[in-house]
């Protein structure tokens, strides 16, 4: 059995693994929490129970390549005469392997749903569509007589038609109200040369209609909320470089389509030297005849996102900048939340809730609410879950504004004065990747904020691998831009990006002088200020008592996490002095973590596992005593120790004895710069 998600639901983009925040601190030996192979632990938060459910019994979707999924109990549950709860569970499928040039580094790969017993399935979705032909039934009927109190005639103003023309537009077309596309069996072979050329299923974006309907996937908060009449007025800046037709074309109708004439100032589209003959003349003999004015910007040559987007910048008229992708879709009611916000506080620079375009079908699905930006020690941008204190200051109100400490990057809107007095964007940046995380701590550094505005929803297709091409090497440009970005405004915590990704160091970075002035002349706040403020929930600790190795005193050798991914064991390896792998980092927290996975043990001489921190100590928090150098796991009352007979590359717990194997130095590693 298999559920589509519900655009309604939460959808996963959370992790890539265990919610280990759903998880809470146990107390050791009351609660035996186990992971093991086959059984998935779920946290079921409104009974406050932890359970495990047979890995067997979930259907996984065609590309998941783990058995690791993360699964959120969406509280959608019915009880059975027989006692036997139906449960319904929306897990995400964790790819693990994304290039890290990729625009969407973090993205999501698809969902999967899943019930405890499959009987039981068939009673859910019985009852599933039951209610909903009655929710139907009740729409139209309020619908009807709502609208036959102000008719005079009730006859011709019978709602039926209109009814009947909204469900046949439903039905009528591939990818209508965002539905998958099903290319014909014939066709596939062809379908799997064409993706090749953009990293998505052009095919499938080719059979849709330019203006294709999507379903409103807003809270219902948001559908009430009545906005100001003097919003300020908008140009919305779109890149591109050799973008398909019917995306390009189809974000340009989106807009058009869903924004109220009087904001919409201009279109600007920046060409950033694409070699495509379809983007040249054709182009724009088509967007000469819009409703709405859509001007080609030009490069002469390949420049990258970041030049480009400031050439577009530049030649906007409209008081709101509103920066696009060139592969969106806006959904109904996206833009004026965006601009009243701004109207309310110039400095607020606003991001939608970026919804998934699936690359394979174009399906669109909601992105969350629940999560915001953050980014990890390799200063990689990252979707993390929104902490309780965020959802505390907003008393519970999910349509509010969520403070978010990064961007993605790809879709905000800024005004126009305050993009230019904050500093634009860093003109020494080469190509793509940085900017957003430069510009997300600028913005808050120096007096701004930086919001997601859940009421408003915009689809983006997230790709897997970048169709781009980056001259001077993808490799080469990124780590250029993050040290760029690191130097001028991450202070002494920019020691945890080198440390982690030593050949960094090496990078040119070119002259930062103009930023740092920029800094100055702002009067910027440190970066302490912002993880203190801003972002406690950090990857970055904001207090810690050593950045380097852990060396163990009886065998010499350090711990290393050997690259491996969350869930699995950490190693233990001779010390090489380098960073990277053995960089852990001792926090005023008593974590020991290396960038955003924590040292986590789970039974009594168990291994160590390396999982998501959650910042609940729990089976995370060690002590370390720095006059016995030993890390007591408090949960255990047991002490970290060398590798067992049995398992040599894997540290592991054991009863304290004050033996040396149990004695650990905690060394700062310092750079050689
Ligand atoms: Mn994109």
């Amino acid at each position: 059995m298999h559920y589509s998600i519900h655009p309604s639901i939460h959808p996963c983009i959370l992790y890539n693994s265990y919610p280990s925040w759903l998880w809470g601190p146990w107390s050791f030996g009351a609660h035996k929490a186990e992971y093991t192979l086959n059984r998935l632990p779920v946290y079921h938060a409104h009974n406050r129970a932890h359970l495990h459910i047979p890995i067997h019994t979930l259907q996984t979707i065609k590309g998941c390549q783990s058995a690791y999924n993360t699964c959120l109990w969406t509280g959608e549950e019915t009880r059975w005469d027989d006692g036997v709860l139906c449960v319904l569970l929306h897990c995400c499928c964790a790819r693990t392997t994304w290039p890290l040039i990729s625009p969407s580094i973090w993205s999501h790969t698809g969902f999967l749903t899943s019930v405890g017993l499959m009987r039981r399935f068939v009673y859910c979705k019985v009852v599933l569509t039951t209610s909903l032909v009655w929710v139907l039934v009740d729409v139209f009927l309020l619908l009807y007589f709502s609208e036959c109190n102000k008719c005079d005639n009730r006859k011709e103003h019978s709602l039926l038609p209109a009814l009947r023309a909204v469900m046949s537009r439903t039905h009528e077309g591939p990818g209508e109200m965002g539905k998958a596309v099903i290319v014909p069996k014939e066709d596939q072979e062809k379908m799997k040369e064409l993706f090749k050329i953009n990293q998505f299923n052009l095919m499938a974006s080719d059979m849709m209609a330019l203006n294709r309907s999507l379903p409103d996937v807003r809270l219902d908060g948001c559908k009430t909320k009545v906005y100001p009449d003097d919003l300020p007025n908008t140009s919305i800046v779109i890149v591109f470089h050799n973008e398909a037709w019917s995306t390009l074309l189809r974000t340009v109708h989106s807009v058009i389509n869903r924004s109220p004439k009087h904001l919409l100032v201009e279109i600007l589209l920046v060409d950033d030297a694409s070699e495509r003959d379809f983007l040249k003349k054709k182009l724009e003999d088509y967007v000469k005849t819009l409703e709405v004015p859509v001007r080609i910007l030009r490069m002469e040559q390949r420049s990258g996102l970041i030049r480009a987007r400031l050439r577009g910048a530049a030649a906007t008229r409209g008081q709101v900048i509103t920066f696009l992708d060139a592969h969106c879709e806006c959904t109904v009611g996206w833009l004026e939340p965006l601009l009243a916000r701004i109207k309310e506080d110039r400095k607020a620079v606003v991001c939608p809730i970026i919804d998934v375009i699936s690359d394979e079908t174009f399906e669109y699905m909601a992105g969350s609410d629940m999560t915001y930006g953050g980014f990890n020690w390799k200063l990689n941008f990252r979707w993390y879950p929104v902490p309780q204190r965020e959802m505390d200051r907003r008393k519970g109100d999910r349509t509010l504004p969520v403070r978010t400490p990064t961007m993605a990057g790809g879709l905000f809107s800024i005004d126009r004065t305050y993009f230019e007095e904050i500093g634009t964007y860093d003109p020494g940046m080469d190509i793509w990747g940085g900017e957003n995380l430069e510009i997300s701590f600028r913005i808050w550094q120096c007096g701004g904020s930086l919001e997601i505005i859940t009421c408003s929803h915009v689809g983006h297709v997230f790709r897997k691998a970048t169709p781009y091409s980056f001259p001077g090497g993808t490799g080469q440009v990124i780590n250029k831009n993050n040290r760029r970005l690191a130097e001028v405004w991450m202070d002494e915590f920019k020691d945890f990006f080198y440390i982690i990704s030593p050949g960094v160091v090496r990078v040119d970075y070119g002259d930062v002088s103009a930023r740092k002035a920029l800094r100055e002349a702002l009067q910027c706040k440190p970066f302490s200020w912002y993880l203190e403020n801003i972002y406690p929930d950090s990857q970055i600790p904001r207090r810690y008592y050593s950045l380097g190795e852990i060396r163990n005193v009886e065998t010499n050798q350090c711990v290393d996490n050997m690259g491996r991914k969350e869930n699995e064991k950490v190693g233990f390896f001779n010390c090489h002095g380098m960073g990277g792998n053995q960089v852990f980092s001792y926090t005023a927290d008593k974590e020991i973590r290396t960038d955003d996975l924590c040292l986590d043990v789970s039974r009594l001489n168990g291994p160590v596992i390396m999982l998501k921190c959650h910042h609940m100590k729990g089976n995370q928090m060690f002590e370390y005593d720095a006059e016995r150098l030993t890390l007591l796991h408090v949960n255990s009352n047991q002490c970290l120790d060398m590798p067992s007979e049995e398992d040599k590359m894997v540290p592991t717990l054991r009863d304290c004895n004050g033996s040396r194997s149990q004695q650990w130095l905690l060394r700062n590693m310092t750079l050689s710069m």
